[in-house]
């Protein structure tokens, strides 16, 4: 197949090297810059969308989450979308309970001392283990799942919100979205791990923090949209929460303006909670196996519209 790479994976890691990759399974590759024509593509990997991928019949996005995707200019076109599920359970699930155990252990506050030599040593009722502690995760697909396990081998009680009353490994209660504020009360982690959508926008907002324990920490690695920043800020300012960790933000890149970069309880991370040294194999395999369907007469597996 002929498949153009967009450059606006670079947002993320070095286009040439799912170039390489798909190249390796037999494909003809090149890198496009923005508003380059995809007319003789059969297929174009991107991170975002520009108008002029709609020119392509298939395009292939990198990410799990296509919230920032026009569905309906791609059913008017006709041209599929396909996205990434699936595949970053373990990376995201590393870096929630990197941020769980930071908070616990203190790490964050210690690495900002080292930058001063300070030997300063942090209350010591402000450190806890996670063990035995409660996690709270919202949303409990691949992400949710692969924080719920994590949360599990480390001794947390897990709790879970999802809309389906089904079982998740790792997960000991679940609880449906009209139950969020008795899933957050009493956690002293709140992880969210849900879609963008109509449902989840501004889920976490004012009444979601003052149902949140005072000694609780939020932790969004969905999108920030799912959170009302605003509220976030407040519940902050006020003590209403401790802390939070946050890979997903209203504005990305998170404004140099941002409140948000001052508190020593928040850690920022730039959206990067999914990546790894392996990003471009994952998604690599993902558009190989879709290009056999299409190659064998089989539909897209993963299409989105
Ligand atoms: P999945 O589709 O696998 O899981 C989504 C989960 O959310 C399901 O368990 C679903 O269960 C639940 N859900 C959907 N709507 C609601 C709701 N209103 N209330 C409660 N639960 C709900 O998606 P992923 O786990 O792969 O990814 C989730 C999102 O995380 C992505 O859409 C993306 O925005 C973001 N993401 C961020 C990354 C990062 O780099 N930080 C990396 C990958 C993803 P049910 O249907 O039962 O409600
Ligand atoms: C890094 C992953 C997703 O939705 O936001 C993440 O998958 C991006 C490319």
């Amino acid at each position: 197949m002929q498949i153009g790479v967009h450059d606006s994976i670079a947002f993320s890691f070095d286009p040439e090297r799912i170039a390489g990759f798909l190249e390796s399974h037999g494909h003809q590759c090149a890198v496009l810059e923005a508003g380059s024509s995809v007319e003789e593509y059969d297929c174009v990997v991107t991170f975002g969308h520009e108008d002029v991928l709609l020119d392509a019949p298939w395009v292939h996005c990198i990410r799990a989450g296509v919230d920032a995707f026009p569905f309906e200019r791609y059913a008017e076109t006709g041209t599929a979308l396909t996205n990434s599920p699936g595949i970053h359970a373990t990376t995201i699930g590393e870096t929630v309970l990197g941020m769980l155990l930071s908070f616990a252990r203190r790490l964050h506050r210690y690495r900002d001392r080292q930058h001063a030599n300070s030997w300063e040593v942090e209350p010591y009722d402000a450190t806890f283990t996670v063990q035995d502690e409660t996690v709270c995760v919202v949303g409990l697909g691949t992400l949710g799942e692969g924080v719920a396990l994590r949360a599990d081998a480390l001794g947390m009680t897990v709790r879970g919100v999802r809309r389906e009353p089904k079982p998740v490994p790792g997960v000991d209660e679940l609880f449906r979205p009209d139950e969020l504020h008795d899933a957050v009360a009493g956690a002293r982690f709140v992880v969210l791990c849900v879609p963008l959508t109509e449902d989840t926008e501004a889920m976490i907002d004012a009444d979601v923090f003052a149902a949140m324990d005072d000694d609780a920490y939020l932790i969004n690695v969905a999108r920030g949209g799912v959170v009302a920043e605003d509220a976030l800020l407040d519940a902050l300012d006020g003590n209403e929460i401790a802390g939070a960790g946050l890979d997903a933000h209203a504005e990305e890149p998170l404004p140099a303006d941002s409140p948000l970069w001052e508190y020593d309880d928040v850690i920022v991370t730039p959206h990067v909670g999914a990546l790894s040294n392996t990003y471009h194999e994952s998604v690599g395999k993902l558009v190989v196996a879709n290009a056999e369907r299409l190659e064998n007469g089989e539909s897209l597996s993963d299409r989105v519209v």
